[in-house]
Parts: C-alpha cells; sequence; structure tokens
C-alpha cells in the first residue's frame, strides 16, 4: 500500500496520476497550503524534513522528489511506465522526467515569484522596481520559457504522449508542468502542447486520479 502525502493545487496530483496508471493499492492523506503564506503546513515538515508535497510513504520509508517517486513506483510496481533500459525510449523517458524538474519548470516558478514581488512593491518605487524585474526576467528566464516551450511545442508534433503510445513516467511528470501553463493560459501559441493537455485531462486514469484527489481534499 502506497500513502501519498498530498498538498492542494501542487505536483503531488501527479503522483495521483502515477499512482492510477501504475494499478496499485494507495491512499491519499490531504494537506492544505498556509491561506496567507501558500506554504505546506508543519505537519510535513514532521514527515520528511523538506517539508513539501509530494511525499510518498511505502514499506515504512517516506521520501520526496516527484522523479524519485515515479522511478521508485514504475521499478516496484509498473514497469509499462518506464521502458527497458538500454533503450531508445528509455533515454527519452528519463530526458523528460528530468527535464521537467530540472529545466521547464524553474524559469516558470521564477516567474511566478517575480510577479508576486511586483505585486508587493510599494507604489512610489513601482516604475524603477519593474524595470529591473523585467531587465532580470528579459536578460534569463524569458529567453529560457521561449526556449522550452518551443521545443516542447516541436517534439509533439504527431505525437500522443512523449514516449511510445501510452503514458510513461514522462508524461507524468510533464503533466504538471503543461497543466500549470495551459491554466496560465499561456499555450495560446501552442496547440501540440495545448492538445496534449486536452487529452491527457480526458483518460480515465488521470480522471479517476482528480476524483480521488478531490475526495481526500474534502473529506
Ligand atoms: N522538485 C520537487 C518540488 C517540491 C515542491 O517544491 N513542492 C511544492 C508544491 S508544488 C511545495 O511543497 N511547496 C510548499 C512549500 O514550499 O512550503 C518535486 O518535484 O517533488
Amino acid at each position: 500500500m502506497f500513502t501519498l502525502h498530498h498538498l492542494n493545487d501542487s505536483r503531488s496530483q501527479r503522483i495521483a496520476w502515477l499512482l492510477e496508471l501504475a494499478d496499485v493499492e494507495y491512499e491519499i492523506k490531504s494537506y492544505r497550503r498556509d491561506p496567507k503564506t501558500s506554504l505546506a503546513p508543519e505537519e510535513l515538515k514532521r514527515l520528511h524534513p523538506l517539508g513539501t508535497a509530494p511525499l510518498i510513504t511505502h514499506n515504512g520509508v517516506t521520501f520526496a522528489e516527484s522523479g524519485a517517486i515515479c522511478e521508485y513506483v514504475a521499478m516496484q510496481s509498473a514497469q509499462q511506465l518506464m521502458p527497458d533500459h538500454g533503450t531508445t525510449a528509455y533515454i527519452h523517458t528519463s530526458f523528460w522526467s528530468h527535464y521537467a524538474e530540472g529545466s521547464f519548470l524553474p524559469p516558470l516558478v521564477t516567474a511566478m515569484v517575480i510577479n508576486k514581488a511586483r505585486a508587493r512593491v510599494p507604489f512610489f518605487i513601482k516604475p524603477i522596481a519593474n524595470k529591473l524585474l523585467d531587465a532580470i526576467m528579459n536578460a534569463y528566464f524569458n529567453k529560457a520559457i521561449q526556449r522550452n516551450f518551443l521545443f516542447t511545442e516541436k517534439y509533439l508534433e504527431n505525437k500522443t504522449w512523449l514516449v511510445g503510445n501510452s503514458p510513461t513516467i514522462a508524461d507524468v511528470q510533464m503533466s504538471f508542468a503543461l497543466e500549470a501553463v495551459y491554466d496560465a493560459g499561456r499555450l495560446e501559441k501552442f496547440p501540440n502542447m495545448r492538445n496534449y493537455v486536452e487529452r491527457l485531462r480526458t483518460t480515465e486514469s488521470f480522471i479517476n486520479a482528480m476524483a480521488k484527489l478531490k475526495d481526500a481534499e474534502t473529506a
């Protein structure tokens, strides 16, 4: 039995989808972000020193990091989610599952933090602060975001899933990132990414995962 420690509006959504795809027995324990700071509650720190979500408990061990969780669940119980070592499919699956957290999400998270900072700048220094923040964004982060979008859009041409004909941990990892940019309305010019998100949201495993998360959040 796997226990998923889930935080509302967080990466733990993708792990619920992973567990559905893996077709394993699991339960969800739900935690809520602090409404003022959006940070995770202290209870998560009691489970793991990082205090972030997702966390998973299996065979008495609780651990963090979506990518590590994906690899563990695939190896333990769902080899169909991770192609065999040494194959080209393995290389692509490994690439996309690392790329999601390693390259695609970091500049987007930075943009989110910078936008939050903009909103808090006192009005009398807003013009200067905005210029500075724009310069920081344009020097690196906007370029990285654009590069990632163009790369992912091109890769998804004529593809249903990232690797092969059914979802793998590559899709699980990228799902959260692509859903986030879809929901932020940033995919107007990226039909392949948009269609991908719409497609994954209509799969039975994804619908079941979201329903179970909702039940756990409202229990
Ligand atoms: N790279 C980690 C990121 C974990 C992470 O930052 N989780 C966020 C939710 S999406 C969190 O717990 N934030 C609350 C906090 O930092 O207090 C992973 O993929 O699991």
